[in-house]
Protein backbone atom coordinates (compact mmCIF):
# COMPACT_ATOMS: atom_id res chain seq x y z
CA UNK A 1 0.00 0.00 0.00
CA UNK A 2 1.30 3.64 -1.04
CA UNK A 3 1.26 6.53 1.43
CA UNK A 4 0.19 9.70 -0.73
CA UNK A 5 2.36 11.75 1.28
CA UNK A 6 3.87 12.48 4.72
CA UNK A 7 0.02 13.46 5.96
CA UNK A 8 -1.71 10.02 5.15
CA UNK A 9 1.51 8.08 6.97
CA UNK A 10 1.26 10.27 10.23
CA UNK A 11 -2.79 9.41 10.24
CA UNK A 12 -1.73 5.70 9.05
CA UNK A 13 1.29 6.02 12.30
CA UNK A 14 -1.96 7.29 14.50
CA UNK A 15 -4.15 4.65 13.60
CA UNK A 16 -2.22 1.92 14.73
CA UNK A 17 -0.98 3.32 18.15
CA UNK A 18 2.52 3.87 16.74
CA UNK A 19 2.34 7.73 17.01
CA UNK A 20 2.55 10.15 20.07
CA UNK A 21 1.77 14.13 19.87
CA UNK A 22 3.76 16.50 22.08
CA UNK A 23 1.81 19.56 23.42
CA UNK A 24 4.35 20.67 25.76
CA UNK A 25 6.74 23.71 24.74
CA UNK A 26 10.13 22.26 23.81
CA UNK A 27 13.25 23.75 22.29
CA UNK A 28 14.25 22.81 18.67
CA UNK A 29 17.60 23.63 19.84
CA UNK A 30 18.96 19.76 21.89
CA UNK A 31 15.49 19.82 24.03
CA UNK A 32 14.05 17.54 20.76
CA UNK A 33 17.02 15.86 20.26
CA UNK A 34 17.04 14.77 24.24
CA UNK A 35 13.44 13.40 24.24
CA UNK A 36 13.42 11.62 20.77
CA UNK A 37 17.13 10.01 22.41
CA UNK A 38 15.20 8.46 24.71
CA UNK A 39 11.96 6.84 23.06
CA UNK A 40 14.33 5.64 20.30
CA UNK A 41 16.00 4.01 22.91
CA UNK A 42 13.03 2.82 24.35
CA UNK A 43 11.94 1.47 21.19
CA UNK A 44 8.85 4.18 21.41
CA UNK A 45 6.81 5.66 18.84
CA UNK A 46 7.02 8.16 16.27
CA UNK A 47 7.13 11.29 18.13
CA UNK A 48 5.03 15.10 16.56
CA UNK A 49 6.15 17.88 18.47
CA UNK A 50 3.00 20.42 18.19
CA UNK A 51 4.54 23.22 20.50
CA UNK A 52 7.91 24.29 19.03
CA UNK A 53 9.44 27.22 21.03
CA UNK A 54 10.05 29.95 18.70
CA UNK A 55 8.19 28.32 15.71
CA UNK A 56 4.83 28.87 17.02
CA UNK A 57 2.53 26.72 13.87
CA UNK A 58 4.82 24.36 12.79
CA UNK A 59 5.13 20.86 13.73
CA UNK A 60 8.57 18.62 13.95
CA UNK A 61 8.21 14.69 12.92
CA UNK A 62 10.71 12.25 13.86
CA UNK A 63 11.21 8.79 14.52
CA UNK A 64 9.18 7.78 12.01
CA UNK A 65 11.20 4.61 10.86
CA UNK A 66 12.45 3.60 14.71
CA UNK A 67 11.17 0.44 15.05
CA UNK A 68 11.19 -2.81 12.86
CA UNK A 69 7.48 -3.09 13.03
CA UNK A 70 7.37 1.00 11.51
CA UNK A 71 10.01 0.17 9.24
CA UNK A 72 8.09 -2.08 7.65
CA UNK A 73 4.57 0.03 8.01
CA UNK A 74 6.80 2.29 6.23
CA UNK A 75 7.34 0.62 3.51
CA UNK A 76 3.54 -1.10 3.23
CA UNK A 77 4.24 -4.80 4.11
CA UNK A 78 4.17 -7.22 7.16
CA UNK A 79 7.66 -7.87 7.32
CA UNK A 80 10.74 -6.51 5.21
CA UNK A 81 11.11 -10.17 3.97
CA UNK A 82 8.35 -9.30 1.77
CA UNK A 83 10.12 -6.71 -0.13
CA UNK A 84 13.56 -9.53 -0.23
CA UNK A 85 11.42 -11.54 -1.88
CA UNK A 86 9.40 -9.61 -4.38
CA UNK A 87 13.11 -8.50 -5.85
CA UNK A 88 14.31 -12.02 -5.53
CA UNK A 89 11.06 -13.00 -8.00
CA UNK A 90 12.28 -9.31 -10.53
CA UNK A 91 15.87 -10.93 -10.31
CA UNK A 92 14.64 -14.78 -11.09
CA UNK A 93 12.62 -13.85 -13.92
CA UNK A 94 13.18 -16.59 -17.25
CA UNK A 95 12.08 -15.99 -20.49
CA UNK A 96 8.66 -16.82 -20.66
CA UNK A 97 7.62 -20.31 -22.81
CA UNK A 98 4.24 -19.89 -23.77
CA UNK A 99 1.49 -17.67 -23.57
CA UNK A 100 0.39 -18.86 -19.99
CA UNK A 101 3.98 -18.12 -18.78
CA UNK A 102 3.43 -14.63 -20.50
CA UNK A 103 0.18 -14.50 -18.32
CA UNK A 104 2.05 -15.26 -15.16
CA UNK A 105 4.65 -12.53 -15.24
CA UNK A 106 1.76 -10.13 -15.87
CA UNK A 107 2.25 -8.86 -11.88
CA UNK A 108 6.42 -8.70 -12.33
CA UNK A 109 5.90 -6.17 -15.16
CA UNK A 110 3.04 -4.40 -13.56
CA UNK A 111 5.76 -3.52 -10.93
CA UNK A 112 8.11 -2.40 -13.32
CA UNK A 113 5.18 0.04 -14.90
CA UNK A 114 4.47 1.51 -11.54
CA UNK A 115 7.85 2.43 -10.77
CA UNK A 116 8.53 4.90 -13.29
CA UNK A 117 7.72 8.51 -11.70
CA UNK A 118 4.96 10.34 -13.02
CA UNK A 119 4.84 13.77 -14.01
CA UNK A 120 2.06 16.14 -12.61
CA UNK A 121 1.53 20.22 -13.14
CA UNK A 122 1.94 22.90 -10.47
CA UNK A 123 -1.74 23.26 -9.86
CA UNK A 124 -1.63 19.43 -8.04
CA UNK A 125 1.65 19.45 -6.61
CA UNK A 126 0.90 20.37 -2.87
CA UNK A 127 4.81 21.16 -2.16
CA UNK A 128 3.60 24.86 -4.35
CA UNK A 129 1.07 25.48 -1.79
CA UNK A 130 2.95 28.53 -1.12
CA UNK A 131 5.79 29.96 -3.13
CA UNK A 132 8.41 32.26 -1.91
CA UNK A 133 10.86 33.88 -4.43
CA UNK A 134 12.04 36.51 -2.75
CA UNK A 135 12.39 37.25 1.05
CA UNK A 136 12.74 33.27 2.23
CA UNK A 137 14.55 32.13 5.27
CA UNK A 138 15.24 29.03 6.47
CA UNK A 139 14.95 30.13 9.63
CA UNK A 140 11.38 30.21 9.36
CA UNK A 141 11.39 25.90 10.08
CA UNK A 142 12.03 24.52 13.05
CA UNK A 143 15.27 23.15 12.06
CA UNK A 144 17.14 21.08 14.77
CA UNK A 145 20.43 21.63 16.72
CA UNK A 146 21.30 18.03 17.61
CA UNK A 147 24.14 18.02 19.95
CA UNK A 148 25.61 20.67 22.02
CA UNK A 149 28.85 21.23 19.91
CA UNK A 150 27.18 20.57 16.72
CA UNK A 151 28.34 23.90 14.42
CA UNK A 152 24.80 24.91 14.08
CA UNK A 153 21.01 23.32 13.10
CA UNK A 154 21.03 20.61 10.79
CA UNK A 155 18.78 19.74 7.85
CA UNK A 156 18.77 16.27 8.47
CA UNK A 157 16.50 14.46 6.85
CA UNK A 158 16.88 15.97 3.19
CA UNK A 159 15.80 14.12 -0.31
CA UNK A 160 18.63 16.07 -2.51
CA UNK A 161 17.91 15.57 -6.28
CA UNK A 162 20.97 16.67 -8.44
CA UNK A 163 21.06 15.81 -12.05
CA UNK A 164 24.46 13.87 -13.87
CA UNK A 165 25.76 16.80 -15.92
CA UNK A 166 26.24 13.90 -18.77
CA UNK A 167 23.67 11.77 -18.74
CA UNK A 168 20.68 14.07 -17.44
CA UNK A 169 19.98 11.16 -15.20
CA UNK A 170 18.66 12.02 -11.77
CA UNK A 171 20.02 11.05 -8.16
CA UNK A 172 18.43 11.20 -5.00
CA UNK A 173 20.47 11.32 -1.88
CA UNK A 174 20.49 11.93 1.26
CA UNK A 175 23.25 14.54 3.17
CA UNK A 176 22.74 16.83 5.90
CA UNK A 177 22.97 20.26 5.59
CA UNK A 178 24.08 22.60 8.15
CA UNK A 179 22.30 25.70 7.93
CA UNK A 180 24.43 28.89 7.51
CA UNK A 181 21.83 31.68 7.40
CA UNK A 182 18.54 32.05 5.83
CA UNK A 183 19.52 31.33 2.31
CA UNK A 184 22.25 29.13 2.19
CA UNK A 185 23.45 26.00 4.01
CA UNK A 186 26.36 22.94 3.55
CA UNK A 187 26.03 20.13 1.35
CA UNK A 188 27.58 17.43 3.00
CA UNK A 189 27.60 14.29 -0.28
CA UNK A 190 30.50 12.68 0.79
CA UNK A 191 33.08 12.60 -2.04
CA UNK A 192 32.18 8.86 -2.76
CA UNK A 193 28.37 9.30 -2.89
CA UNK A 194 26.56 9.76 -6.68
CA UNK A 195 25.94 13.54 -5.80
CA UNK A 196 29.72 14.31 -5.34
CA UNK A 197 30.45 12.91 -8.94
CA UNK A 198 27.65 14.92 -10.66
CA UNK A 199 29.92 18.36 -8.66
CA UNK A 200 33.35 16.79 -10.38
CA UNK A 201 31.99 16.21 -13.59
CA UNK A 202 30.04 19.44 -13.45
CA UNK A 203 33.78 20.95 -12.62
CA UNK A 204 35.68 18.85 -15.11
CA UNK A 205 32.76 19.98 -17.70
CA UNK A 206 33.32 23.74 -16.73
CA UNK A 207 37.05 23.71 -16.38
CA UNK A 208 37.48 21.79 -19.79
CA UNK A 209 35.40 25.20 -21.03
CA UNK A 210 37.40 27.76 -19.39
CA UNK A 211 40.66 26.04 -20.29
CA UNK A 212 42.91 27.43 -23.12
CA UNK A 213 45.33 24.62 -21.80
CA UNK A 214 45.29 21.19 -22.43
CA UNK A 215 41.64 20.19 -21.62
CA UNK A 216 42.13 16.98 -19.70
CA UNK A 217 45.39 18.74 -17.72
CA UNK A 218 43.04 21.35 -17.01
CA UNK A 219 40.19 18.75 -15.55
CA UNK A 220 43.16 16.74 -13.93
CA UNK A 221 43.95 19.88 -11.96
CA UNK A 222 40.33 20.78 -11.45
CA UNK A 223 39.86 17.67 -9.84
CA UNK A 224 42.83 17.09 -7.64
CA UNK A 225 41.89 20.76 -6.13
CA UNK A 226 37.90 19.56 -5.83
CA UNK A 227 39.67 16.77 -3.94
CA UNK A 228 40.61 18.81 -1.18
CA UNK A 229 43.58 20.01 -2.79
CA UNK A 230 45.68 17.82 0.01
CA UNK A 231 46.50 15.12 -2.23
CA UNK A 232 50.02 14.85 -4.03
CA UNK A 233 49.43 15.47 -7.27
CA UNK A 234 51.84 14.61 -10.14
CA UNK A 235 53.91 17.18 -12.28
CA UNK A 236 51.99 18.14 -15.79
CA UNK A 237 53.97 17.90 -18.87
CA UNK A 238 54.54 21.72 -18.60
CA UNK A 239 56.14 21.65 -14.89
CA UNK A 240 53.94 21.98 -11.96
CA UNK A 241 50.48 22.39 -11.85
CA UNK A 242 48.66 23.98 -14.70
CA UNK A 243 46.40 26.98 -13.36
CA UNK A 244 43.10 26.28 -13.82
CA UNK A 245 42.48 27.43 -10.02
CA UNK A 246 38.83 26.76 -9.32
CA UNK A 247 38.57 30.37 -8.67
CA UNK A 248 37.98 30.39 -12.55
CA UNK A 249 35.08 28.68 -12.14
CA UNK A 250 33.61 30.55 -10.39
CA UNK A 251 29.99 31.23 -11.00
CA UNK A 252 29.37 27.94 -13.11
CA UNK A 253 26.81 25.77 -10.62
CA UNK A 254 25.20 22.76 -10.56
CA UNK A 255 21.69 23.14 -9.86
CA UNK A 256 19.94 21.04 -6.59
CA UNK A 257 16.70 21.21 -5.27
CA UNK A 258 15.86 19.26 -1.96
CA UNK A 259 12.57 17.68 -0.74
CA UNK A 260 11.91 17.60 3.42
CA UNK A 261 8.99 15.69 4.23
CA UNK A 262 7.96 13.04 1.34
CA UNK A 263 6.08 9.96 1.45
CA UNK A 264 7.99 7.61 3.54
CA UNK A 265 9.18 5.15 0.53
CA UNK A 266 10.80 8.02 -1.09
CA UNK A 267 12.42 9.27 1.85
CA UNK A 268 14.11 5.80 2.14
CA UNK A 269 14.84 5.24 -1.52
CA UNK A 270 17.08 8.27 -0.90
CA UNK A 271 18.91 6.35 1.74
CA UNK A 272 19.62 3.30 0.02
CA UNK A 273 22.96 2.08 -1.50
CA UNK A 274 21.65 1.23 -4.96
CA UNK A 275 24.24 1.24 -8.20
CA UNK A 276 24.32 4.99 -9.20
CA UNK A 277 22.46 4.58 -12.58
CA UNK A 278 19.65 3.27 -11.05
CA UNK A 279 17.68 6.41 -10.47
CA UNK A 280 15.70 6.47 -6.89
CA UNK A 281 12.58 7.59 -8.22
CA UNK A 282 12.04 3.90 -9.95
CA UNK A 283 13.00 2.47 -6.42
CA UNK A 284 10.11 4.41 -4.54
CA UNK A 285 8.09 3.54 -7.29
CA UNK A 286 8.78 -0.12 -7.04
CA UNK A 287 8.91 0.06 -2.72
CA UNK A 288 5.37 2.13 -2.98
CA UNK A 289 3.99 -0.49 -5.82
CA UNK A 290 2.69 2.99 -7.31
CA UNK A 291 4.22 6.31 -9.15
CA UNK A 292 6.07 8.79 -7.32
CA UNK A 293 4.50 12.38 -8.36
CA UNK A 294 7.01 14.46 -9.60
CA UNK A 295 6.89 18.16 -10.44
CA UNK A 296 9.09 20.78 -12.14
CA UNK A 297 10.80 22.79 -9.89
CA UNK A 298 10.20 26.89 -10.18
CA UNK A 299 13.85 28.35 -10.81
CA UNK A 300 15.70 25.08 -11.56
CA UNK A 301 15.76 22.43 -14.23
CA UNK A 302 15.25 19.38 -11.75
CA UNK A 303 11.99 17.49 -10.34
CA UNK A 304 10.80 17.04 -6.70
CA UNK A 305 7.94 14.73 -5.53
CA UNK A 306 5.13 16.83 -5.62
CA UNK A 307 3.64 15.83 -2.44
CA UNK A 308 6.85 17.35 -0.53
CA UNK A 309 6.11 19.60 2.83
CA UNK A 310 8.53 21.63 1.93
CA UNK A 311 11.21 21.98 -1.01
CA UNK A 312 14.31 24.15 -1.41
CA UNK A 313 15.66 25.26 -4.75
CA UNK A 314 19.25 26.49 -5.42
CA UNK A 315 23.00 25.63 -6.73
CA UNK A 316 25.99 24.96 -5.12
CA UNK A 317 28.43 27.06 -7.02
CA UNK A 318 31.38 25.38 -8.33
CA UNK A 319 34.65 25.37 -6.15
CA UNK A 320 33.06 26.83 -3.46
CA UNK A 321 33.92 25.06 -0.09
CA UNK A 322 33.26 25.99 3.40
CA UNK A 323 33.74 24.34 7.05
CA UNK A 324 30.93 21.78 7.86
CA UNK A 325 30.41 20.40 10.47
CA UNK A 326 30.98 19.41 13.54
CA UNK A 327 28.22 17.20 14.20
CA UNK A 328 27.27 14.72 16.44
CA UNK A 329 27.68 11.96 13.90
CA UNK A 330 25.52 8.06 13.77
CA UNK A 331 28.65 6.51 14.68
CA UNK A 332 28.16 8.11 18.08
CA UNK A 333 31.14 10.68 17.69
CA UNK A 334 31.30 14.04 16.71
CA UNK A 335 32.61 14.27 12.62
CA UNK A 336 35.10 16.85 12.90
CA UNK A 337 34.54 20.24 10.25
CA UNK A 338 35.96 19.68 7.12
CA UNK A 339 35.35 21.10 3.82
CA UNK A 340 31.82 20.45 1.95
CA UNK A 341 30.54 22.61 -1.37
CA UNK A 342 27.48 25.39 -0.38
CA UNK A 343 24.35 25.50 -1.19
CA UNK A 344 22.68 28.80 -2.35
CA UNK A 345 18.69 28.66 -2.34
CA UNK A 346 16.64 30.63 -4.90
CA UNK A 347 12.96 29.50 -3.79
CA UNK A 348 11.50 27.69 -1.30
CA UNK A 349 8.21 25.81 -1.70
CA UNK A 350 5.83 24.59 0.82
CA UNK A 351 2.45 23.11 1.91
CA UNK A 352 0.19 25.13 3.95
CA UNK A 353 1.37 24.98 7.37
CA UNK A 354 4.58 22.40 6.35
CA UNK A 355 4.92 19.55 8.42
CA UNK A 356 9.26 19.52 9.14
CA UNK A 357 10.80 16.16 9.00
CA UNK A 358 13.43 15.30 10.91
CA UNK A 359 15.58 12.85 12.36
CA UNK A 360 18.75 12.52 15.00
CA UNK A 361 21.64 9.99 14.86
CA UNK A 362 23.77 10.10 17.83
CA UNK A 363 25.12 6.59 19.71
CA UNK A 364 23.13 4.00 18.16
CA UNK A 365 20.59 2.33 18.57
CA UNK A 366 18.52 5.39 17.23
CA UNK A 367 15.86 6.04 14.52
CA UNK A 368 18.52 5.00 11.41
CA UNK A 369 19.78 1.44 13.14
CA UNK A 370 16.19 0.22 11.54
CA UNK A 371 16.37 1.99 8.16
CA UNK A 372 20.04 -0.10 8.25
CA UNK A 373 18.13 -3.35 9.32
CA UNK A 374 15.66 -2.73 5.84
CA UNK A 375 18.66 -1.85 3.74
CA UNK A 376 20.36 -5.30 5.31
CA UNK A 377 17.35 -7.24 4.33
CA UNK A 378 16.51 -5.53 0.80
CA UNK A 379 19.86 -5.91 -0.19
CA UNK A 380 20.64 -9.80 0.52
CA UNK A 381 19.30 -10.81 -2.80
CA UNK A 382 21.06 -8.67 -5.02
CA UNK A 383 23.96 -9.41 -3.33
CA UNK A 384 23.16 -13.18 -3.25
CA UNK A 385 23.24 -12.78 -7.35
CA UNK A 386 26.44 -11.24 -7.10
CA UNK A 387 28.24 -13.36 -4.59
CA UNK A 388 25.62 -16.79 -4.49
CA UNK A 389 27.64 -18.50 -1.79
CA UNK A 390 26.12 -15.76 0.69
CA UNK A 391 23.50 -17.83 3.10
CA UNK A 392 22.92 -14.36 5.00
CA UNK A 393 24.62 -11.07 6.61
CA UNK A 394 24.08 -9.15 9.92
CA UNK A 395 25.33 -5.56 10.07
CA UNK A 396 24.82 -5.71 13.64
CA UNK A 397 23.84 -1.89 14.76
CA UNK A 398 26.85 -1.75 17.68
CA UNK A 399 29.09 -1.01 14.56
CA UNK A 400 27.17 1.41 12.58
CA UNK A 401 26.26 0.18 9.12
CA UNK A 402 29.57 -0.29 7.65
CA UNK A 403 31.84 -0.84 10.18
CA UNK A 404 30.88 -4.67 10.63
CA UNK A 405 29.38 -7.50 8.95
CA UNK A 406 28.88 -10.98 9.89
CA UNK A 407 28.40 -13.32 6.65
CA UNK A 408 27.71 -16.80 6.53
CA UNK A 409 28.52 -18.68 3.20
CA UNK A 410 28.39 -22.46 1.83
CA UNK A 411 31.80 -23.16 1.08
CA UNK A 412 32.65 -25.05 -1.35
CA UNK A 413 36.21 -24.59 -2.20
CA UNK A 414 39.85 -23.49 -0.73
CA UNK A 415 39.55 -19.46 0.09
CA UNK A 416 36.16 -19.02 -0.57
CA UNK A 417 36.22 -17.20 2.58
CA UNK A 418 38.79 -14.51 1.64
CA UNK A 419 36.90 -14.69 -1.83
CA UNK A 420 34.11 -13.24 -0.22
CA UNK A 421 35.33 -10.45 1.75
CA UNK A 422 36.99 -9.09 -1.24
CA UNK A 423 33.71 -9.20 -3.38
CA UNK A 424 31.64 -7.47 -1.04
CA UNK A 425 34.83 -4.72 -0.72
CA UNK A 426 34.22 -4.66 -4.35
CA UNK A 427 30.32 -3.83 -4.12
CA UNK A 428 29.21 -0.14 -4.31
CA UNK A 429 29.12 0.87 -0.79
CA UNK A 430 29.77 -2.26 0.98
CA UNK A 431 33.52 -1.15 0.36
CA UNK A 432 33.40 1.09 3.87
CA UNK A 433 33.20 -2.35 5.38
CA UNK A 434 35.73 -2.11 8.28
CA UNK A 435 35.41 -5.30 9.34
CA UNK A 436 34.06 -8.79 7.29
CA UNK A 437 33.62 -12.42 9.44
CA UNK A 438 33.10 -14.99 7.43
CA UNK A 439 31.15 -18.17 8.99
CA UNK A 440 29.92 -21.32 7.69
CA UNK A 441 26.43 -21.68 6.73
CA UNK A 442 25.35 -23.73 9.56
CA UNK A 443 26.04 -20.76 11.90
CA UNK A 444 23.58 -18.12 12.78
CA UNK A 445 24.52 -14.61 11.79
CA UNK A 446 21.81 -13.12 13.27
CA UNK A 447 22.73 -14.51 16.62
CA UNK A 448 26.29 -12.73 17.94
CA UNK A 449 27.10 -15.22 20.87
CA UNK A 450 26.83 -17.73 18.56
CA UNK A 451 29.02 -15.87 15.63
CA UNK A 452 31.60 -14.90 18.98
CA UNK A 453 31.58 -18.56 19.94
CA UNK A 454 32.99 -19.56 16.27
CA UNK A 455 35.25 -16.65 15.71
CA UNK A 456 36.98 -17.65 19.03
CA UNK A 457 37.31 -21.05 18.26
CA UNK A 458 37.95 -21.36 15.10
CA UNK A 459 41.03 -19.02 14.43
CA UNK A 460 44.45 -18.61 13.97
CA UNK A 461 44.62 -15.14 14.15
CA UNK A 462 48.12 -14.92 12.15
CA UNK A 463 46.85 -17.43 9.72
CA UNK A 464 42.74 -16.38 9.08
CA UNK A 465 42.58 -12.60 9.89
CA UNK A 466 43.66 -10.86 6.55
CA UNK A 467 43.89 -7.14 6.51
CA UNK A 468 44.11 -4.82 2.74
CA UNK A 469 43.73 -0.93 2.01
CA UNK A 470 40.91 0.97 0.17
CA UNK A 471 38.26 4.26 0.76
CA UNK A 472 36.82 4.31 3.69
CA UNK A 473 34.08 6.28 5.06
CA UNK A 474 34.35 9.98 5.55
CA UNK A 475 32.98 9.66 9.13
CA UNK A 476 35.70 7.10 10.01
CA UNK A 477 38.00 8.86 12.43
CA UNK A 478 40.23 6.21 13.43
CA UNK A 479 41.59 5.55 9.39
CA UNK A 480 45.11 6.39 8.73
CA UNK A 481 43.89 9.34 6.17
CA UNK A 482 40.43 10.75 5.58
CA UNK A 483 38.84 8.39 3.28
CA UNK A 484 41.42 5.85 2.76
CA UNK A 485 42.53 3.46 5.29
CA UNK A 486 42.52 -0.30 6.09
CA UNK A 487 39.94 -2.92 6.52
CA UNK A 488 40.19 -6.51 8.38
CA UNK A 489 38.43 -9.94 7.45
CA UNK A 490 38.48 -13.00 9.45
CA UNK A 491 38.25 -16.21 8.26
CA UNK A 492 35.98 -18.16 11.20
CA UNK A 493 34.88 -21.32 8.61
CA UNK A 494 36.17 -24.46 9.26
CA UNK A 495 39.73 -24.86 7.97
CA UNK A 496 40.24 -27.67 5.32
CA UNK A 497 42.81 -29.96 4.27
CA UNK A 498 43.38 -28.41 0.91
CA UNK A 499 43.74 -25.03 3.06
CA UNK A 500 46.88 -26.39 4.05
CA UNK A 501 44.65 -27.79 7.25
CA UNK A 502 46.08 -31.34 8.27
CA UNK A 503 44.86 -31.40 12.02
CA UNK A 504 41.26 -33.41 12.55
CA UNK A 505 38.63 -30.59 13.15
CA UNK A 506 36.22 -31.39 15.58
CA UNK A 507 32.74 -32.06 15.26
CA UNK A 508 30.48 -28.99 17.53
CA UNK A 509 28.75 -30.40 20.79
CA UNK A 510 24.70 -31.40 19.75
CA UNK A 511 22.31 -33.85 22.01
CA UNK A 512 21.18 -36.91 19.52
CA UNK A 513 17.66 -36.55 18.64
CA UNK A 514 16.25 -39.47 20.57
CA UNK A 515 17.08 -38.50 23.64
CA UNK A 516 15.71 -35.15 22.68
CA UNK A 517 12.44 -36.53 22.28
CA UNK A 518 12.91 -38.71 25.82
CA UNK A 519 13.33 -35.71 27.60
CA UNK A 520 10.62 -33.65 26.09
CA UNK A 521 8.24 -36.27 26.92
CA UNK A 522 9.65 -36.25 30.69
CA UNK A 523 10.21 -33.01 30.69
CA UNK A 524 6.64 -31.34 32.25
CA UNK A 525 6.90 -34.45 34.95
CA UNK A 526 10.42 -32.43 35.83
CA UNK A 527 9.18 -29.47 36.90
CA UNK A 528 11.99 -27.53 36.29
C1 LIG B 1 19.83 9.94 8.45
C2 LIG B 1 20.89 9.77 7.41
C3 LIG B 1 21.80 10.78 7.17
C4 LIG B 1 22.79 10.66 6.21
N1 LIG B 1 23.67 11.69 6.00
C5 LIG B 1 24.59 11.59 5.03
C6 LIG B 1 25.45 12.68 4.76
O1 LIG B 1 25.41 13.72 5.42
N2 LIG B 1 26.36 12.55 3.76
C7 LIG B 1 26.44 11.41 2.99
O2 LIG B 1 27.27 11.36 2.06
N3 LIG B 1 25.64 10.35 3.24
C8 LIG B 1 24.71 10.42 4.24
N4 LIG B 1 23.88 9.36 4.48
C9 LIG B 1 24.03 8.12 3.69
C10 LIG B 1 23.50 8.28 2.29
O3 LIG B 1 22.19 8.77 2.31
C11 LIG B 1 23.55 6.96 1.54
O4 LIG B 1 24.90 6.59 1.40
C12 LIG B 1 22.88 6.99 0.17
O5 LIG B 1 22.94 5.71 -0.40
C13 LIG B 1 23.53 7.97 -0.76
O6 LIG B 1 22.84 7.99 -1.99
P1 LIG B 1 23.65 7.96 -3.36
O7 LIG B 1 24.19 6.56 -3.50
O8 LIG B 1 22.60 8.27 -4.38
O9 LIG B 1 24.72 8.97 -3.28
C14 LIG B 1 22.88 9.46 5.46
C15 LIG B 1 21.97 8.43 5.70
C16 LIG B 1 20.98 8.57 6.65
C17 LIG B 1 20.02 7.45 6.89
MN1 LIG C 1 21.77 7.12 -5.99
Amino acid sequence: MAYDDLRDWIKTLEQHGELKRIREQVSPELEITEITDRVSKAGGPALLFENVKGHPGHQVFINQFGSERRMAMALGVKSLDEIANRITGLLNIKAPEGFLDKLKMLPQLGELTSAFPKTVTAKNAPCKQVIRRDNFDLNYFPILKCWPHDGGRFITLPCVVTRDPRTGKRNIGMYRMQVYDGQSTGMHWQRQKVAAEHYREAIRQAAAAASNANPLTARVAAMAESAGGACAFPDSPQGGLPQIALGNLRGSRLEVAVAIGTDPATTFAAIVPAPPEVEEYLIAGFLRGSPVEIVQCETVDLQVPAHAEIVLEGYVELGELRDEGPFGDHTGFYTLADQYPVFHLTCITHRRNPIYAATIVGAPPMEDAWMGKAVERIFLPAMRMQIPEIVDIHLPVEAVFHNLMLVSIRKSYPGQARKVMNAIWSLGQAMFTKIIIVVDEDCDVQNIPEVVLRVANNIDPERDIQFTLGPIDSLDHASRLPNYGSKMGIDATRKWQAEGFTRPWPAMIEMDRATKARIDALWPKLEL
